[in-house]
């Protein structure tokens, strides 16, 4: 028995020794030293681990088949890889709103590779004859391509020196190499799986690998290999799965009774819909609930339009107005109107709906997701990487409400106030805001001093590999990025926000 004033006993570390110190309903649903490597996932966030990782675990456990573990590959930092080596892999996923909260460790994570550290073993695990399927969750900037063009970057050093044959350290040049391994070895078929939020994103990938193996010193032929072995499905994945805090890890060492570094809190929703697209085996996923359907796209515009649109018109008003939380900024009545009439008035019909979706049920849903209040998703969390974002989530909006001659208001206001956090760099009560862009010095050197109407638009849209000749070129999107710059130069941004949703 613990002493009253004693000092605890530090908890173990969870890793296989330690599963039977679990509480029963918290162990993983398998035997996690039961499974071999069929999968190698490039990126292993919180993210994967809150869904991929989850769906193929559920497969395992339902089928019976033990050949689904993955092999978790960490792109740029090696943290995750030595949290989750020192855990053999075992991590818990809690599943939170303000009423309930389920933890559960899960097994499926088998190996974990260190991209930058272990490129040869990158390679060596795609080609890997017992591997069938690769997924990816890299974010938007693990592509390299230039959002406007969605062709490969120009000029970027890494991907010339993959290109030329050194160890990869880019995600493309990762799966090019993977798949000239796996050709020479005879390892047969492979589907290469995107699970990142872009428009295409299977198609957008293989286009990608195509450019580097075309660019590139690459066996002879393999482009046409890969055209008849390897399939990229698209699919659109959702669940809101904000970055670990020290309390989450609290929370979860006190769930446990076992310190466990890795752990990730989520929501409980969850929804993941997948191109039928596989010449090779892969898990059955559609047992744990994910629906393998001809043509991803009209779920994917929905998800991408409506629920990240939304997300990063909260972040970035959100994050002027003072908000530090996703759920803070979607509690605000100004903020909560601007949303239902983006999604009203200009998103909504640009989408064709999959059948069986009610885009009201839809968007309040979504609305209702986002004021989890248990979650902590920073506002500045999903600010970042807004030139890699804006395009799947609002520019194909603008363009589509153009077409038709109509007036994308609200689109371009959050737009505008992307360029606003970027160039200003503090809300709109003088506090400091991090919001990392991998074009943030571009934007700075472009607006200077921001908010000065009609000249600001004009600068910004000079950013060529964000909006594309098209929008830059477009009186109108100018005159609309203007009128917001004055707007949020002149008025603090949730009053901005409440006027334009009236
Ligand atoms: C968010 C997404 O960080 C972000 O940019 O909009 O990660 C969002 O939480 C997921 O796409 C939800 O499925």
């Amino acid at each position: 028995m613990h002493e009253p004033g004693a000092p605890a006993a530090p908890r173990p570390r969870l890793d296989l020794a330690h599963l039977r110190r679990l509480p029963p309903e918290a162990r993983p649903a398998l035997d996690p030293g039961g499974l071999t490597v069929g999968i190698v996932h490039l990126g292993v966030g919180a993210f994967h681990r809150a869904h991929q990782a989850v769906y193929t675990e559920r497969a395992s456990e339902l089928s019976g088949e033990t050949r689904w573990g993955i092999c978790a590959v960490s792109e740029r930092s090696p943290a995750a890889t030595d949290l989750l080596r020192a855990q053999d892999g075992l991590y818990s996923l809690r599943l939170a709103t303000a009423h309930s909260s389920v933890v559960r460790v899960l097994g499926s994570l088998r190996e974990t590779l260190h991209a930058g550290g272990e490129p040869e073993a990158v390679v060596a695990r795609i080609a890997d004859p017992s591997v069938s399927v690769v997924t990816l969750t890299v974010t938007e900037k693990g592509y390299r391509h230039d959002p406007a063009t969605g062709r490969l970057v120009r000029g970027d050093p890494d991907l010339a020196a993959d290109a030329a044959g050194r160890p990869p350290r880019t995600v493309v040049g990762q799966v090019a190499r993977g798949l000239e391994a796996r050709r020479r070895l005879g390892s047969g078929p492979l589907a290469v799986c995107s699970c990142d939020n872009l428009t295409g994103n299977g198609t957008l990938l293989r286009r990608l690998v195509g450019e580097v193996v075309a660019r590139g010193d690459f066996d002879d032929g393999l482009d046409g290999w890969i055209a008849s072995s390897v399939t990229f499905p698209c699919s659109m994945v959702d669940r809101i799965v904000p970055a670990t805090t020290p309390d989450d890890l609290a929370v979860a060492a006190e769930l446990l009774g076992v310190d466990d570094r890795a752990a990730v809190v989520a929501e409980p929703f969850t929804q993941w819909v997948l191109e039928d697209d596989f010449r090779c085996p892969r898990p059955p996923w559609e047992l744990a609930g994910a629906d393998l359907v001809a043509d991803v796209a009209p779920y994917e515009a929905l998800k991408l339009r409506v629920l990240n649109g939304s997300h990063s018109a909260l972040a970035y008003l959100g994050a002027l107005g003072g908000f530090a939380t996703i759920a803070e900024a979607a509690a605000h009545p100004g903020l909560e109107a601007f949303v239902r009439r983006l999604v009203d008035e200009e998103v909504a019909p640009t989408l064709e709906l999959p059948g069986s979706v009610e885009l009201g049920s839809y968007r309040d849903e979504v609305l209702g997701r986002f004021a989890n209040p248990v979650l902590r998703h920073r506002c500045t969390q999903v600010a970042s990487d807004g030139s890699q974002k804006l395009g799947p989530r609002l520019l194909g909006t603008v363009r589509d409400r153009l077409a038709v001659g109509a007036s994308p208001r609200c689109a371009l206001l959050v737009v505008a106030a992307w360029a606003r956090v970027l160039a200003v760099g503090v809300d709109d009560l003088g506090r400091a805001l991090d919001v990392p862009d991998p074009l943030a010095g571009r934007v700075r050197a472009l607006l200077g001093e921001p908010g000065t109407g009609a000249d600001a638009a004009e600068r910004l849209l000079g950013l060529r590999e964000v909006f594309g000749e098209d929008l830059a070129g477009d009186d109108r999107v100018r005159g609309l990025l203007a009128e917001s710059f004055a707007a949020l130069a002149s008025a603090p941004a949730l009053d901005v926000a409440t006027a334009f949703a009236r």
